[in-house]
């Protein structure tokens, strides 16, 4: 089945599901919410002495997520420590900092329904919004600070080790041999006219090393990462567009804090949107970059100099692996990411390559704003 069948299924009964959950609140309604390309996400209205109550539930994706209970372990370790920290801190309204988790009745962290699907739900946090395109360098600043202050508070995270929620996610040189793989078998017939695609990665293919090697060698040091810091996965003040909280924490695991920076640099300095299909409009926005640098910079001083000096790099890294990644699921069928209309995953594929091109070209001005900023 496909990800655009899956999204044609019948609407759960959201008055017993929400039920499940251990709140004293009336269920109001449910409806599908934000732009997420894994998750069921819906927004659920619920009422408490005539006041409205808003609720995040999210069916989480279990094809993917093979581990949904491991999953929730990290997500309640991780959203109990950042609560305490911001708490110590002195920051106020929690529940719009740190997402917070709503127990089941049982007192679980998310409920398996008789259906086999995992079910959870958090907080909503009020007046603030997610962006699927930048509009500000202001936006830009705050995104880049609040995944950096992420990654800072979660450095004393005690042990265990986190769950690792996808083996490998961001491992270049696997993420290319599946591709390549993909074009082998060939599934679908689409690999002779994603040519062109293909010729982009392999020019590029020594790239793929890059990280992973220096990591091999022990100069870039495994952290607690978030790992999916696209734009829309960090909330604003709708008011200010200060950042108010870091969200879709189903990735946060063991990772390099780079390949945070370079999902940044992928999402955040794009002028278009990710599935643009007039490339004329897909470039990165040097003024954006330099918004970012600065912003991630002003907080994360826990860099060594070997990461300081693959920040640009690791823009151009994992902005062509996630092309690799939305190329792989077209040939293979649209089998991962949701799509909403016939090669979108083709169209989403090269916009990045169009990013990873634009990033190649700048990048003497993107080390010089690099350095500008650690001076
Ligand atoms: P996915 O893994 O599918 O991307 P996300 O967890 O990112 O799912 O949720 C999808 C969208 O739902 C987000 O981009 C955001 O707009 C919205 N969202 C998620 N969690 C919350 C929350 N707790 N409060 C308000 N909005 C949220
Ligand atoms: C997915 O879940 P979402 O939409 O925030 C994906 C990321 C990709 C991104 C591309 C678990 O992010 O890795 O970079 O789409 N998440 C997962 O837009 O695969
Ligand atoms: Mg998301």
């Amino acid at each position: 089945m496909t990800n655009e069948q899956t999204n044609q299924q019948t609407a759960p009964d959201f008055a017993a599901l929400v039920g499940r959950f251990a709140t004293n609140d009336a269920f109001v309604s449910a409806a599908r919410h934000g732009s997420g390309h894994i998750n069921d996400t819906y927004k659920v209205a619920c009422a408490l002495a005539g006041q409205p109550v808003h609720y995040i539930l999210q069916r989480i994706n279990h094809t993917i997520f093979k581990d949904p209970a491991a999953l929730m372990d990290n997500v309640q370790r991780v959203t109990a420590h950042l609560r305490a920290k911001l708490q110590a801190a002195g920051v106020t309204d929690l529940n719009r900092h740190a997402l917070a988790v709503i127990p089941t009745r049982a007192g679980d962290s998310v409920f398996h329904d008789a259906a086999g699907q995992w079910w959870r739900m958090y907080h909503f946090v009020e007046r603030a919004r997610t962006f699927d395109k930048v509009e500000t360098g202001a936006q830009v600043f705050e995104a880049a600070r609040a995944f950096a202050q992420f990654q800072g508070l979660l450095a004393d995270l005690p042990a265990p080790r986190l769950h690792d929620t996808i083996p490998n996610f961001h491992n270049a040189v696997l993420r290319l041999a599946t591709l390549r793989d993909a074009v082998q078998r060939d599934p679908h017939g689409r690999a002779a006219s994603a040519a062109a695609e293909l010729a982009f990665v392999e020019q590029r293919a020594a790239l793929c090393t890059r990280l992973l090697e220096r990591q091999q060698r022990g100069e870039l040091l495994e952290r607690i990462t978030h790992n999916d810091t696209k734009l829309n996965n960090v909330m604003l003040d709708e008011q200010t567009n200060a950042a108010v909280c870091v969200i879709d924490l189903d990735t946060v695991m063991p990772g390099l804090a780079l390949y945070d920076f370079g999902d940044m640099v992928r999402t955040a300095t794009a002028a278009a949107l990710e599935d643009e299909c007039d490339l004329a409009k897909v470039f990165s926005r040097p003024e954006m970059f330099a918004a970012l640098a600065r912003g991630y910079l002003s907080e994360a001083q826990f860099l060594t100099a070997a990461e300081r000096e693959e920040l640009v790099f690791s823009g151009r890294l994992i902005t062509l692996v996630i092309g690799i990644r939305f190329l792989t699921d077209h040939l293979l069928g649209d089998v991962y990411f949701k799509i909403h209309r016939p090669n979108h995953n083709l169209d989403r594929c090269r916009t990045q390559f169009k990013m990873v091109a634009s990033l190649e070209a700048q990048a003497d001005t993107m080390e010089q704003i690099v350095k500008e900023c650690l001076k």
